[in-house]
């Protein structure tokens, strides 16, 4: 706000500056000073520099976050809402937190790697921030937007599972025509940051199985059902249920990747299945870590499967 007051008081500077340059004489009427040539010209240059600023802020990166700050802090600092909730109607709401734009450790350690060789750790740097869901998607939300409910083990407030790929692309479509935002699945890269909030260990909190028990609904404290999501412990960035309980589908097709540094990956052009990430309430510890990622068809449905979504952040304060 405050470069935009310098920017007019220039442009009003060079205005006045250039306006001096006519004058009036009884003569010969209004007259064009042709010393003042320069001044006059100050104006239009002006003009184009205010052009090419505007440009320019509206390119500019997001600041990435500080490793430190509070998500509401970061949220501060890049003129965006820390939150946003989608009226999906009848009453039934969508909520979304705020992640930040930032770089980190895709992948694993050795010690974290589990026998899984397609992990190496590598830096990823994710340009944007964007809005991500705080919990997974319920039942009833997916019965709101679709009209209807898959799932095997039913519960308006458990996550929807039995969905494919395919599926999930159609509800985001819809909640995107239904609420006007566009929503969208996560890239694995986004998926991973956002689950791990700062954290390099194997799960969000901490590295050992008592660590996972407080966060996740795993093979060992869930029956091996679904729970509603929103009882486990979030994330540092408010995320619940990011270990375990259903699989959540990403965007993109599956693959390995390697050591080398990444800035926005968005996976292969193609392959035969797409990625799921964080596990669920049938696996086992391995599955259930911050790096875990795993494959599926596209067209698979199964009560292991869900989803959670993303959303763009407006490149400008609303
Ligand atoms: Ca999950």
């Amino acid at each position: 706000m405050a470069r935009l007051a310098v920017w007019f008081l220039e442009f009003v500077w060079s205005l006045t500056i250039g306006v001096s340059a006519f004058r009036w004489t009884p003569e010969r009427g209004v007259v064009y000073d042709e010393g003042m040539r320069a001044p006059f010209l100050a104006p239009l240059a002006c003009l184009c520099a205010v052009a090419a600023r505007g440009a320019e802020a509206q390119a500019q990166p997001f600041p990435p976050w500080d490793g430190k700050e509070t998500v509401a802090e970061y949220a501060k600092r890049a003129g965006l809402e820390p939150t946003k909730t989608l009226d999906l109607g009848n009453g039934v709401k969508l909520e979304l937190v705020l992640i930040p734009a930032g770089k980190f450790l895709m992948g694993s350690t050795e010690a974290q790697k589990v026998g899984s060789p397609v992990e190496a750790q590598h830096e990823v740097t994710l340009t944007k921030p964007f809005y991500f869901g705080k919990f997974e998607v319920t039942q009833e939300q997916y019965q709101q937007v679709m009209a209807r409910n898959p799932s095997q083990f039913k519960g308006r407030g458990l996550p929807v599972e039995m969905v494919s790929w395919d599926d999930a692309q159609e509800f985001c479509k819809k909640v995107s025509e239904k609420t006007g935002h566009s929503v969208r699945l996560p890239t694995g890269a986004e998926w991973e940051y956002a689950c791990r909030a700062g954290t390099k260990t194997t799960h969000y909190t901490g590295d050992a199985e008592t660590d996972l028990d407080r966060a996740a609904w795993y093979y060992r404290n869930s029956n091996r059902m679904t729970h509603p999501v929103g009882q486990k412990v979030p994330n540092a960035w408010g995320l619940y249920d990011m270990h375990g309980n259903v699989w959540e589908w990403c965007a993109e097709w599956y693959a390995g990747y390697g050591a080398e540094a990444a800035t926005d990956p968005r996976g292969p052009e193609r392959g035969s299945s797409r990625v799921r990430c964080g596990g669920s309430c049938r696996n086992t510890p391995k599955c259930c870590r911050s790096s875990s990622r795993d494959r599926s068809s596209p067209d698979d449905r199964e009560c292991w499967n869900g989803l959670r979504v993303a959303a763009e952040a407006p490149s400008k304060t609303p």
